[in-house]
């Protein structure tokens, strides 16, 4: 079928189905515009949705993200396949699960380039494509006409760049430089074609380092701590075998900061001590001399102007204990906060640049993270576990002409996110594509034959954190897992009387059939997406 015309009959099928349309702030199915959509594709990495004010308003205000919701979409069920940066940035590039696009973890993997991608269809569409940020994943960036990343992780501040395969240091804030640079690609696109333009942010990523016009935005803030802060891991064997504690594995002076010059704060990893050079101060030094780095003098007269006196009074205080874990939570979550409100600014700078250039009314602005994150639930900060916080992932979509689509209640995953962007570019979506497009629950249609369950699978063990490989299923009411390599562990909750996932029922008497059907539902899910986990978990009771 013609590209446009698909739109069109999608969008009118969504006119006659607004009887059953599942958005609950629109009246009307949405009318897209006549003609090739760009699409800006705005990805941070780590952003929970707990810090976003349109999903959760407990923390901090989001005003830019929240009108992404206000004039678009907000998905309520929307998850990750593998809850970790360089998996879930190939899920989302191929619309395949890990062991599909073969990117399974940070640690060991490259991302085989060559393969089919969500930039390369997009580019053979028609469209001209461009990466700008966080890539991290190993090899260069393939699809793409333009693309200008952060070396590995990336730094906060001065980072380093790859243009193109060109090495160069950009001298400021990293989100704040990250859109500088797609705003320079647009500037200089060719007007006559579509774009997509892939936005990533290093932010809010560990070490949670604010724009020094941030800092101490946050400081009049008590955070309150969230139900699961003291959770005592009882029945539950990985979540306690974990090392993401912020009490038992957050670093003071790498984490938080603490650096003092006198070197008086000692933490157990070393390694981090040593590593806090990276955005601060000078790595080739030994941690007892340590001279500004990486910061340019006004950057980091800011930061010890803020800094200091934290770090005097926090060494006058002599913490310990339940008093130290609950300091370490506020400095994190008023560090992490300050970073998001930089991010949010420079969502604002996204939406005046497409309203100044005549882009807002054919321009489809996606926002998400590559994962969820903790906020302290659990006593966590990170991701990886298929635990709700960091399974799932915050997603916010407008389309052209701004309507209110309300919450969009059905499971959505990152390997839609390809299929989705291919049907917004009036492009076919591949048969070996395992997501499903979202376009029709955008324009308000709930198909029956939606999925009704998810499979996830995290792979990243042994390494950081210590979070045991597993994989799983949910369904509405219910999440199952699995844990194993050194461990044989299932777990199996019900999310309506046991939303903070806190009491795991797998074995309890009355819950047999309940485990047949998940463990039926699982399988299934790991046959219909080929993933030869299947053979582990079917030889399970
Ligand atoms: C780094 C961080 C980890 C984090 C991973 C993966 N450690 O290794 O805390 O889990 O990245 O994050 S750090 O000491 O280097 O900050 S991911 O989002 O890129 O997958
Ligand atoms: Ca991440």
């Amino acid at each position: 079928m013609d590209t446009y015309r698909l739109l069109f009959s999608l969008s009118g099928a969504a006119a006659g189905m607004a009887a059953v349309s599942c958005s609950s702030g629109g009246d009307k199915a949405p009318a897209l515009p006549e003609g090739p959509l760009n699409v800006v594709y705005i990805m941070c990495d780590d952003h929970s949705y707990q810090t976003i004010s349109a999903y959760d308003r407990r923390f901090l205000s989001t005003p830019n993200i929240d009108r992404l919701a206000a004039e678009g979409a907000r998905f309520t069920n929307s998850f990750v396949a593998n809850s970790l940066s360089g998996p879930s940035r190939a899920c989302m590039l191929t619309g395949k699960h890990s062991h599909k696009n073969g990117f399974t973890n940070n640690e060991h993997g490259i991302f085989d380039g060559s393969q089919q991608t969500l930039p390369k269809l997009l580019r053979a569409g028609g469209y001209q494509t461009a990466m700008v940020g966080k890539w991290h994943l190993v090899s260069e960036p393939t699809g793409f006409d333009y693309w200008d990343i952060l070396v590995g992780q990336g730094d906060y501040y001065n980072p380093v760049f790859i243009r193109n395969g060109e090495r160069l240091v950009r001298e400021g804030y990293s989100t704040d430089i990250t859109t500088d640079v797609a705003f320079d690609w647009l500037s200089g696109r060719d007007p006559e074609k579509p774009f997509c333009l892939f936005l990533h942010f290093k932010a809010p990523h560990r070490s949670w380092m604010p724009d020094t016009q941030d800092l101490g935005a946050f400081d009049q803030v008590e955070f309150p701590l969230p139900e699961t802060f003291y959770d005592d891991y009882a029945t539950r064997e990985a979540a306690r075998l974990q090392e993401m504690s912020i009490l038992a594995d957050m670093n003071l002076v790498y984490d938080l900061k603490m650096a003092d010059r006198e070197n008086e704060i000692h933490t157990p990893e070393s390694p981090h001590l040593e590593r806090y050079g990276r955005d601060l101060y000078r790595q080739d030094l030994p941690p007892g001399e340590l001279v500004p780095g990486r910061m340019n003098a006004a950057q980091q007269a800011a930061w010890d102007a803020y800094y200091d006196p934290i770090i005097d009074d926090f060494k006058q205080a002599g913490l310990s204990g339940k008093a130290l874990y609950q300091w370490k939570y506020q400095r994190y979550m008023r560090d992490y906060c300050s970073v998001i409100r930089s991010v949010d600014r420079n969502v604002g700078r996204v939406y005046q640049y497409l309203e100044d250039n005549g882009l807002l009314d054919n321009t489809v602005i996606i926002y998400t993270s590559d994962q969820g994150f903790f906020m302290g639930e659990h006593g966590y900060f990170d991701k990886r576990f298929m635990y709700e916080e960091s399974f799932r992932t915050p997603l916010l979509v407008r389309l052209p002409g701004g309507q209110k689509l309300g919450d969009v209640d059905l499971f959505v995953q990152n390997i839609d996110y390809a299929p989705t962007i291919l049907q917004l570019a009036g492009l076919e979506v591949p048969e070996d594509i395992q997501g499903e497009s979202f376009l029709p629950l955008l324009l308000g249609s709930r198909p029956a034959d939606w999925r009704k369950s998810l499979y996830y699978h995290y792979y990243e063990y042994p390494a950081e954190h210590s979070v045991r490989r597993h994989y799983g299923v949910r369904t509405e009411r219910y999440s199952l897992m699995h844990f194993y390599h050194d461990i044989d562990e299932w777990e199996l909750f019900d999310l309506e009387k046991d939303p903070m996932q806190l009491h795991n029922l797998y074995g309890a008497p009355g819950t047999e059939e309940l485990t047949r059907e998940l463990k039926a539902e699982l399988l299934r899910l790991q046959q219909q997406y080929d993933d030869p986990a299947v053979s582990t978990s079917c030889s399970r009771p």
